[in-house]
């Protein structure tokens, strides 16, 4: 049953991603603007105003669902923004329209910044990555298909060990894969040519917010001289960071650590980030759909795509 008027697709994907059964930042943007798409297709408003409030409440619901991805407000934003329109149907098929035109920018920005990120490696090259990025999936992908030989070393990624699906994809790929616990990984830096990593949100400043343990990575890649490059497509920039805001970093349950049992017979507390903020010193290069850029030039590009923007369209 929908609870008052956001429909129970909604609900469902807003509980997926907040259980992580829908992951990753682009992931998370696509699958966020279908369920607004399925608020628009399945609700019953008989006006306009009425269906343009109920699309408000469900990008609330689905904003709450996990903090620190900007790429769910991103998506948000850029579905209720185009949906307009003096009648429900037109409110409806506009925002149809908005979230075929959301997902097909996702898809082409990954292609797009595949090609550029695919420029940046090397024949032969061994690649450090952590987590699970379909970005960084995308750019080993192109550079496969244009028949560089590349090695990586995929960490675990603890707690919830995306590292698997990196490995996964990696070895389907024809990447030679080295699976590594977290802790092992300043132990094979040496060996590397470049740290390839995602992004979750880039702040004005250009710092990289991704999974907890990029930072440690990232600065002991700069004192082995190993390049960090992050594959980040202008959708995880964060405008909000233009006016001062901070990324909110996401604390997640205790129990993804030590079950309930154990952590009352140690009687400890448990703190548990998802995420980690890299400051910009540390990243040699942001690969995005519209090029490679530094950390210096996030600022001016965000500007010019975002603007600037006092309120979220779902807060009016
Ligand atoms: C995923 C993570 C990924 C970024 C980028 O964290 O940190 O590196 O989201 O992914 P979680 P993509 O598993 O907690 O969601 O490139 O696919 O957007």
């Amino acid at each position: 049953m929908a609870s008052g008027d956001v429909r129970d697709a909604v609900i469902a994907t807003a509980e997926d991603i907040a259980a992580m059964e829908v992951r990753g930042a682009a992931t998370i943007a696509r699958e966020a603007a279908d369920a607004l798409r399925r608020q628009a297709v399945d609700s019953e408003a008989t006006e306009a105003d009425q269906l343009r409030a109920e699309l408000r409440g469900a990008a609330r619901r689905l904003r709450a669902a996990r903090p620190t991805a900007v790429t769910l407000p991103n998506a948000l934003r850029f579905v209720l923004e185009r949906a307009s329109g003096p009648t429900v149907e037109a409110v409806r098929e506009s925002t149809v329209a908005a979230t075929d035109a959301f997902r097909d920018r996702v898809d082409r920005a990954q292609d797009e910044l595949g090609e550029v990120g695919a420029n940046r490696l090397a024949d032969g090259d061994t690649l450090v990555t952590h987590c699970h990025s379909t970005d960084v999936l995308s750019v080993v992908e192109r550079a496969r298909s244009r028949g560089l030989s590349l090695s990586a070393y995929v960490t675990e990624t603890r707690p919830r060990r995306q590292g698997r699906l990196t490995a996964r994809h990696l070895a389907d790929l024809g990447v030679d894969v080295t699976f590594i616990a977290d802790s092992a990984v300043h132990t094979f830096l040496p060996e590397a040519d470049r740290v390839l990593v995602g992004a979750d949100s880039v702040a004005a400043d250009g710092t990289v917010v991704n999974k907890v343990g990029t930072r440690g990575l990232a600065i002991s890649a700069r004192e082995q001289g190993v390049d960090v490059v992050v594959a980040a497509q202008t959708l995880k920039f964060d405008p909000a960071t233009l006016r001062g805001h901070t990324v909110d970093i996401e604390h997640r349950d205790a129990a993804e650590l030590l079950d309930p049992d154990e952590r009352a017979d140690l009687g400890v507390d448990v703190a548990n980030p998802a995420f980690d903020a890299t400051p910009p010193r540390y990243v040699d290069a942001i690969v995005a759909e519209e090029g490679l850029f530094s950390p210096e030039s996030v600022a001016p590009l965000m500007r010019e795509r975002y603007g600037s923007r006092p309120s979220e369209p779902w807060e009016e």
